[in-house]
């Protein structure tokens, strides 16, 4: 792919223009824009899109030892059996290699808080994770992404992207550290300052080059470890690391079999679907969470303080209706019915 040059495109403007002082006429199909303004108009189409935040990295591997972190994590098996993760390490550890030619990452965040309808200190309650009660991500996400690459497009005709939402190998939280939109938790999640971490990530690659963010933000986590000691089945075996095998959402929405081993099945408090416990003890959610705008992530009906005997009720065809194009879909309702009985039993 070869890349577009904005100066190249001034200069050839300017030429067939004779060379005088350039005045942008609305037959040409768009104006060349510097660099920086490219850039600036690129981060306000993002927000005016619905991103909270969005920042900008060059396309390179990692360099901070994250690689071999994400080595280590499956050395050590905590990926389960989530075997996808294990292959094209070779991407993840280089998230430019996922587009020839990509140049930059814009990174953005999307918030999908909704308020519980219920005490999360009730066991009996049931209880579906904030992420899972509207429609599913990868859809918003990366609707979204595209027509932030459309008006890209617009402002200059021959630029190629794509648009990701964990819908490639590629490690996002690293990458919206380097861009600058947060910290990662102790929880094992992205914290947004002044946001919370109920926020979705995604990446826009494009084959421009653009002015990058470098100002990390800095881990405020501090001396609080609320999140460890609430997590009830210990599944966040260091700051930062959290190992699937342990971990209730791992179980609830990725694990194909029938039983749940007995630590997990006796600690699921009631969620049938994810868990959100070490994202609500945190007091970064607990003081700056806020609900949500975007009208695809508003809770669907039975997402909220589901009853029992609503979700068992279930066949095939109502569960296709309630959860069409949701999270939810992900283990099939057998996965759902699996779930709803482990937390009930
Ligand atoms: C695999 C996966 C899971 C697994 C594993 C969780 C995990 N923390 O990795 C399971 C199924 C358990 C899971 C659960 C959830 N997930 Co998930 N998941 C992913 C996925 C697909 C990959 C993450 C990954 O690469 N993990 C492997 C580890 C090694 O990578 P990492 O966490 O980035 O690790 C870095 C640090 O931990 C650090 N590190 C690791 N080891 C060490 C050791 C030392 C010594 C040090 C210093 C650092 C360090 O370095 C690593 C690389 O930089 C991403 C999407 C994506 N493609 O990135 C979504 C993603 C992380 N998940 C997401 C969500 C929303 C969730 C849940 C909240 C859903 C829910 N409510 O149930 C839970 C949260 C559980 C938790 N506490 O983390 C969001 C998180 C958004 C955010 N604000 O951070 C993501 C980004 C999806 C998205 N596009 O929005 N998830
Ligand atoms: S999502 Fe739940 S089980 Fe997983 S680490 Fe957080 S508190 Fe623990
Ligand atoms: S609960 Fe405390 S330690 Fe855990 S992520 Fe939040 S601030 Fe960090």
């Amino acid at each position: 792919m070869k890349r577009a040059s904005v100066s190249g495109a001034l200069f050839a403007v300017r030429f067939l223009a004779g060379g005088g002082p350039f005045h942008y006429n609305e037959s040409m199909t768009a104006p060349p824009y510097s660099q920086s303004e490219l850039t600036r108009l690129i981060k306000e189409k993002a927000l005016a899109l619905g991103f909270a935040k969005v920042g900008i990295v060059p396309a390179a591997a990692f360099q901070n030892g994250e690689a071999a972190h994400l080595q280590a994590w499956l050395d050590q098996g905590f990926h389960a059996e989530m075997e996808w993760m294990v292959t094209h390490y070779d991407k993840r550890k280089d998230p430019g290699s996922l587009m020839e030619g990509t140049r930059s990452i814009v990174c953005v965040a999307m918030n999908y808080f909704t308020p519980d309808a219920y005490d999360p200190s009730d066991s009996q309650a049931l209880k579906i994770a904030k992420y899972a009660r509207g429609t599913d991500y990868h859809y918003v996400l990366k609707e979204r992404l595209k027509a932030l690459l459309t008006y890209v497009q617009t402002l200059q005709p021959t630029v190629q992207g794509r648009a990701l939402t964990d819908s490639a190998p590629i490690m996002e939280k690293p990458l919206a550290v380097q861009a600058g939109l947060g910290w990662m938790g102790k929880n094992g999640n992205l914290i947004l300052p002044g946001m919370g971490s109920f926020f979705f990530l995604g990446e826009l690659l494009l084959d421009i080059d653009l002015d990058y963010d470098t100002a990390v933000v800095p881990n405020q986590c501090g001396n609080c470890r609320r999140c460890l000691d609430a997590c009830p089945t210990e599944a966040i075996v260091a700051p930062s690391v959290v190992d699937a095998n342990r971990c209730i959402a791992y179980w609830t929405i990725e694990y194909k079999g029938e039983v749940f081993p007995a630590p997990i099945r006796e600690n699921l408090n009631g969620w049938v679907f994810g868990c959100d416990i070490c994202q609500d003890v945190c007091p970064w959610n607990v003081k700056f969470s806020r609900p949500t705008a975007e009208e695809a992530f508003q809770p669907r009906p039975l997402t909220v303080s589901p009853q029992r005997e609503a979700l068992m009720g279930l066949d095939e065809e109502a569960f296709r209706e309630v959860f069409r194009k949701s999270p939810i879909k992900r283990p099939k309702l057998q996965g759902l019915r699996r779930n709803v009985s482990l937390a009930t039993e």
